[in-house]
């Protein structure tokens, strides 16, 4: 039994397309907490979280919009992660992927406060690996992989408690990267499991290995799952759609062997768009996705050498 703890964050300003502030009522709607509490946990929702009123910094790249807002968001979000992490498994209910440049750094100040690493699962068809400088479209949701690893080229953001080593970072479902992100994930040691690494392997075997790592190193597990991760043909509700994404096989499977390994200490749900729905489809799958990570099952398995 884990007692979760459910953060709305209703971030919009990291991208274009309004309309991933109402992510957080449609977890609600979809019915997040009554799937928690079905499978034996306790459920805290401790509302969505509020920034403070935006500062006034500015940056050289004249593409970047809401740059006060997205630090206003990462500021409450780090605070309110790093709060609930001391009480249970935050369930972060974006809101843009902007949200995780808060999230992940409340994890690492967490991980740092209880002397452990921070190890970090991306499942996204982006790597999310621009800098506040590098990024062309100025959608600072492309960015909070780069500065959780502490790169250069955030200076009007708090800097990162603890960057991460790219050996803890393990990217899945990557199928659209910037030559930009390329360029800045080259000298790294990020896992960068594309589309083509899980056709050729599968997904079990690639996570086995990270999971492995994780557990040696007596890591934290943050999980940050972007709904474009998905296929759009079964998550049409995300305004960034790549095609060629995992199915809802591989999405279950990626849930269920997570849920197995015991590791993970917190979770973003990041770029549902409510708006872009089909009759809620994308919210429910998204929830069902979460009840499989937390335990739902058909039948029992032995606990298996998977990580
Ligand atoms: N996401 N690389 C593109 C950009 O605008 O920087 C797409 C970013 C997508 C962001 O996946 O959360
Ligand atoms: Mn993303
Ligand atoms: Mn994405
Ligand atoms: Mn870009």
């Amino acid at each position: 039994m884990t007692h979760c703890i459910l953060l709305g964050a209703p971030v919009d300003e990291g991208q274009r397309r309004p309309g991933c502030l109402m992510g957080p009522a449609a977890y609600r709607t979809a019915g997040l907490t009554a799937t928690l509490a079905a499978l034996g946990h306790s459920v805290e929702d401790r509302g969505d979280v509020r920034p403070a009123a935006p500062g006034t910094q500015t940056c050289a790249n004249p593409a970047v919009h809401h740059l006060p807002e997205t630090i206003a968001w990462t500021d409450a979000l780090r605070e309110a992660t790093a709060a609930a992490l001391t009480d249970g498994l935050p369930i972060i209910m974006g809101g843009d992927h902007s949200l995780a440049l808060g999230t992940v750094a409340g994890v690492a100040a967490h991980a740092a406060r209880v002397n452990r690493p921070q190890f970090v699962i991306w499942l996204d068809a982006h790597s999310d690996f621009h800098t506040i400088e590098s990024t062309t479209s100025g959608n600072l949701h492309g960015t909070p992989m780069a500065y959780a690893c502490g790169l250069p080229g955030f200076d009007p953001m708090p800097a990162f408690p603890n960057p991460i080593p790219g050996a803890n970072i393990c990217m899945f479902g990557i199928r659209s990267v910037d030559p930009a992100e390329h360029a800045a994930m080259q000298p790294t040691d990020i896992t960068v499991n594309d589309m083509r690494v899980l056709d050729e392997q599968g997904i079990v075997a690639p996570l086995r290995d990270f999971l492995n790592r994780v557990r040696t190193a007596n890591g934290l597990l943050h999980v940050s799952l972007d709904v474009d991760f998905l296929d759009p043909s079964i998550a049409p509700a995300v305004g960034t759609t790549v095609p060629g994404g995992t199915t809802f096989r591989e999405a279950h499977l990626v849930m269920e062997l997570l849920h197995e390994s015991g590791l993970v200490t917190s979770l973003d749900l990041v770029e549902l768009n409510p708006f872009l729905d089909e009759r809620g489809r994308t919210a429910r799958l998204m929830v069902d996705l979460v009840g499989s990570l937390m335990g739902r099952k058909v039948f029992d398995r032995p606990t298996r050498s998977y990580g």
